[in-house]
């Protein structure tokens, strides 16, 4: 770093490469991509503090298995687990299913070690759950998507592997039934939430052809509970809950449980496997616009694009929605389209134009979506205060 901040010469750095809005590929041609993939290195696991400290290159799954043993799993999960590597996952602060449950991966990041655009490291590694020591400067990185400095090592709080867990799917006939059932659930099940999932009829068409005995539902919510308690009791707690609706079904069974997240893991597998261009929005709000905002953008592509599709899925308890488009090919009219009316939907109820995914590449013309411009200006002073040559990622969150 130190030799192509003295050459001028741009860095993407890169972990797995999983991310979804081009923050970890090169996109000028003349930058180089320094891989962390080597700096794989675990180099300790603490059980009295429940702190792994690890290199970036780690990949997610692997970190899951070596803490297995010692009863502690990471504090997130996503569909790319298998090959995203945390280095990658702090820089982008991704989200996942389990969000929920441990909170976001910022608030579990207790130390990193950064090398900055000149070369200088900063080692702010360290195990303390409290440090009230100044400016956390550890959170300038989080999230940063590579653009302030290259994260090398990580410190990370795990939470435990619980015994137990109960899901279950409930399908339902109207959007305001989904959001009274996230409410009926924090209710009925409390802290052993692991997590809550939904999705609508043209999400489940695409992912499943089995039936599941329930019919054909508006919308499907998936709720996972988790916990130490004995099986039993935590299967009655949700057989509390679910015997409040009359379309439900319940796993308790390794291989039941997994055929229902699989349910929803499919949707953008299926996305991806249809023949045709799909245009893909992560985007925060409260949980009760999610269908208002789809049945818009519904509505405005219905009259010219009667071929394209929307879906919606996502974390509903996250406020996170996921709302993809399909149609048989690429136009940026579409495009244009659904985000004039997303992005306006956004900006009236104060939304995020990126909930999880961060901003890369794709989403950095639209920051003003929702950062204010003096926020905007405060972020290119950070920038410039750390990557004065602009060597970092460059053309990534800030266009
Ligand atoms: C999800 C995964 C990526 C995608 O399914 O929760 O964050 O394709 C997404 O949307
Ligand atoms: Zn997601």
């Amino acid at each position: 770093l130190k030799y192509c901040h003295e050459q001028r010469v741009p860095v993407v750095p890169q972990g797995g490469n999983t991310g979804m809005v081009g923050g970890s590929v090169p996109h000028r041609g003349d930058e180089v991509v320094l891989s962390l993939s080597r700096m794989n290195k675990i180099h300790s696991f603490d059980p009295t503090n429940a702190v792994i400290q690890c290199q970036s290159g780690c990949i997610l799954d692997n970190l899951n298995e070596y803490l297995r043993p010692y009863g502690y799993v990471m504090p997130l999960d996503l569909g790319s687990s298998g090959s995203c590597q945390i280095g990658g996952n702090v820089a982008t602060n991704a989200g996942g299913i389990r969000f929920l449950r441990y909170g976001s991966l910022r608030s579990n990041i207790l130390g990193l070690k950064v090398v900055l655009a000149n070369g200088d490291t900063i080692d702010l590694l360290n195990t303390l759950r409290k440090d009230n020591t100044g400016y956390d400067l550890k959170h300038l990185f989080i999230g940063s998507e590579g653009t302030l400095g290259v994260i090398t090592d990580v410190c990370v709080a795990t939470p435990m592997l619980l015994a137990n867990s109960v899901t279950a799917l409930l399908g339902l006939d109207y959007y305001e039934d989904a959001v009274a059932a996230l409410s009926a659930a924090r209710n009925k099940l409390g802290e052993s939430i692991a997590a809550i999932e939904y999705w609508d009829s043209a999400s489940m068409r695409i992912s499943s052809t089995t039936q599941l005995g329930l019919g054909d539902c508006r919308f499907y919510l998936l709720v996972e509970v988790a916990s130490n308690m004995n099986l039993e009791s935590l299967e009655d707690r949700m057989m509390d809950f679910l015997g409040m609706y009359s379309k439900g079904v319940l796993a308790t069974d390794e291989g039941k449980k997994k055929s229902l997240w699989k349910l929803r893991e499919n949707i953008p597998l299926a996305l991806k496997g249809m023949n045709g261009h799909t245009y893909k929005y992560d985007v925060s709000m409260s949980p009760h616009l999610f269908n208002q905002a789809t049945l818009m953008v519904q509505h405005h592509l219905a009259a010219e694009y009667p071929h394209a599709q929307v879906f919606q899925y996502g974390h509903l308890a996250d406020g996170n929605l996921h709302l993809n488009i399909w149609s048989p090919t690429f136009d940026q009219e579409i495009k244009n389209l659904a985000e004039s009316t997303l992005y306006e939907f956004l900006r009236l109820h104060r939304g995020s134009i990126s909930a999880e995914h961060g901003i890369g590449v794709l989403k950095a013309k639209h920051l003003n979506v929702s950062k204010s411009e003096k926020a905007i200006a405060t972020m290119r002073n950070l920038k410039f205060l750390f990557d004065p040559y602009n060597i970092l990622n460059p053309n990534k969150v800030l266009n």
